[in-house]
């Protein structure tokens, strides 16, 4: 095996040649990450099919990737943990037995890289060397995983001289599970049809993937890693492993304020992650730390400190456009790989919601010529973009601090077309908790099953928490007991509609709105009154400079507490805990008592009193 001058590591150097005898790859190769080995490595994808050059002009240094057409997301009732015992892993997961597992397993692998290469990726979730970095190293027989993995993490030389003679490191095996008979000829889109695993040990803290390459199945730093393996480091050594954008916000007076955020997916996460202010707004900005995942611990001085371990964006491409996300669209001008999106005749890429209307003569995401009148769209509906974060116009300056970035904020939001009002800040961190903790969303035309319906996604965490659910709630209550001066919490509601089915709120940019609000509050410099789920601002809060039209009693309606409709919601919040039952924290049971008894207040009384805190002297 050929392997690197600069590589030290008894330990990992035996574990690949342990994998190597297991999998039988034709060739083992070390990644250095350098610009030649990735000129190498998309020469390759592009030579066996699987990278479409775009043109260089339009899109410099990018390619376009179909997958099989089976192969297209996350396959989450083939992800487990494997804790030793099952009530580790909740009954939120799907737990399997290790031992069984470590057999399955064994059956799966033992050749299964034959007639490929076997790439050994080492990779560092969070900068090089930061306090916060935890380091892992992926094998995978898979050059587009390889090329992704460049672009999502901080990957080779550099990450194997920090690990060392015996640095940690998570091991994470990879495979697509479609081995090469001499001779064979392989497709475009390799994977393996019948069988797919995606499979944690959290005790012992690896991963093993088989069968598929797309996105989280096959990039094992980022879901896997950075959030299931994370989270359980997290618990145990007292920190947040989160399902979270960062941004900063920063006043005309220059003052700036980091916030992280948990949304379900399809709320606009990244948009959110990215947003522009009106030019109406004048002097606000937002800078972006991270779109997806932060890692949270607390700081010497007792506040909270977060990074992004990650080093790019693998975002969702249907939707974005000039209008949702110019940042986004400026971060994937050059240097991106698309995934499943559609080709247009002039080399360029395409997907539904990017313009108006389909430039003509596209090829589908299955390679097929495509014209509207098929009504099947062109791009897939989870058709992605894998960017490098620093080429995003509002990259945050101390994105890649080792220290990371003060938290002053925690926001919430779920797609509600009822009941929860645009924002409100809980009353304590108790609260806030229990406002994450029954997080819901209501699903989307993307995610196929009936449309409408609110899914319960604590945290936004459920298929990412590599233990018990409640558990993880208690590891938040610990935390906020752990620091001196928690973060404040809020929810927010983007997606309110009116009696005739239209959303209330303009949303996007003017999200800036509400961002004002929470910084402020946060900072201990403004206003709102009590309502009996938490503190809400008036009209006359929030700052409506350039926004037409949009008067008191649309902002009325926006932020109505119902309490009718807040009983049944907290009616609907008991199949969660009910589930969670074995573990769950007292403390949410008495929240939830609360806010009933807050709630019977009888609503001709909710003339509510208004609440300020003094401005602090700093
Ligand atoms: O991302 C969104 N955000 C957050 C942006 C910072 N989306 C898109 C969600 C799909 C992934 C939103 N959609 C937001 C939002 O704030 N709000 C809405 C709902 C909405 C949609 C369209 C309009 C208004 C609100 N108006 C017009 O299209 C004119
Ligand atoms: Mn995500």
């Amino acid at each position: 095996m050929d392997k690197p001058d600069y590589l030290r590591h008894e330990a990992l150097i035996e574990w690949v040649v342990e994998i190597a005898e297991l999998c039988k790859p034709d060739r083992v190769h070390w990644c250095d990450g350098s610009e030649e080995e990735n000129r190498a490595i998309c020469k390759g994808l592009v030579e066996s099919g699987t990278f479409i050059p775009l043109d260089p002009v339009k899109r410099p240094n990018s390619y376009l990737c179909r997958s099989d057409p089976g192969d297209v997301a996350r396959v989450e009732d083939r992800t487990f943990i494997c804790s030793r015992r099952k009530v580790e892993a909740g009954p939120t997961n799907n737990w399997r037995d290790p031992k069984e597992m470590k057999s399955v397993i064994h059956g799966l692998f033992v050749g299964c890289m034959r007639g490929r290469t076997m790439y050994v990726i080492p990779f560092s979730m969070g900068p090089v060397g930061s306090p916060f970095s935890h380091i892992g190293v992926e094998i995978t027989d898979s050059g587009y995983v390889v090329a992704n993995m460049r672009i999502m993490t901080r990957m080779g030389r550099a990450v194997l001289e920090e690990l060392g003679t015996e640095g940690e490191f998570v091991p994470c095996v990879h495979s697509v599970g479609a081995p090469l008979v001499p001779g064979q000829k392989d497709v475009a889109w390799p994977c393996n049809t019948e069988k797919k695993y995606i499979i944690h040990f959290p005790e012992e803290r690896e991963i093993w993937s088989y069968g598929s390459g797309y996105g989280g199945n096959a990039l094992l730093g980022k879901k896997c890693f950075a959030l299931r393996i994370a989270s359980v480091l997290a618990r145990e050594q007292g920190w947040l492993a989160e399902h979270m954008l960062i941004l900063g916000v920063e006043s005309p007076e220059g003052e700036k304020t980091y916030v992280a955020a948990a949304f379900p997916s399809a709320c606009g996460k990244t948009n959110f992650a990215m947003l522009i202010p009106p030019a109406s707004f004048k002097g606000w900005k937002v800078t972006t730390v991270g779109d997806d995942i932060a890692w949270l611990k607390p700081g010497k001085d007792g506040q909270v400190y977060g990074i992004n371990p990650e080093a790019g964006y693998f975002g969702v491409a249907p939707g974005t456009s000039e209008k949702s996300n110019p940042n986004a669209m400026a971060t994937i001008r050059a240097n991106t790989i698309f995934t499943n999106v559609a080709l247009t005749p002039d080399g360029d890429v395409w997907w539904e919601g990017m313009t108006k209307k389909a430039p003509v003569g596209l090829i589908d995401w299955q390679g097929r010529t495509w014209s509207p009148e098929l009504g099947t769209p062109a791009a897939h509906p989870n058709a992605r973009f894998t960017a490098p974060a620093r080429q995003c116009p509002s990259i945050d300056p101390d994105w890649e601090k080792p220290e990371g970035v003060p938290i002053k904020a925690f926001v919430f939001g779920g797609r509600r077309s009822t009941v929860y009002p645009l924002v409100y800040q809980s009353f304590n961190w108790t609260y806030g908790v229990y406002l994450a903790a029954t997080l819901g969303s209501e699903t989307t035309a993307a995610s196929t099953s009936n449309v409408g319906q609110v899914r319960r996604d604590p945290f936004a965490m459920l298929p990412f928490c590599g233990y018990h659910m409640a558990a993880y709630f208690n590891n938040w209550l610990r935390f906020g007991r752990n620091i001196m001066n928690p973060p404040r919490i809020f929810g927010v509601n983007w997606f309110r509609k009116d009696k005739d089915g239209n959303y209330i709120w303009p949303g996007f940019g003017e999200n800036i709105r509400v961002l004002k609000w929470i910084v402020e509050r946060a900072n201990n410099h403004a206003k709102g009154i009590e309502s009996p789920i938490g503190w809400m601002p008036r009209y006359k809060d929030l700052n409506w400079e350039g926004l037409e039209g949009f008067g008191e009693e649309r902002f009325a309606e926006l932020m109505t507490v119902d309490r009718d409709a807040w009983m049944s919601e907290i009616l609907s919040h008991e199949e969660l805990f009910m589930k969670l039952y074995d573990r769950l924290p007292k403390e949410l049971i008495f929240i939830r008592e609360l806010t009933i008894s807050s709630l019977w207040r009888a609503p001709e009384h909710w003339e509510f009193s208004e609440v300020s805190m003094e401005p602090t002297e700093d």
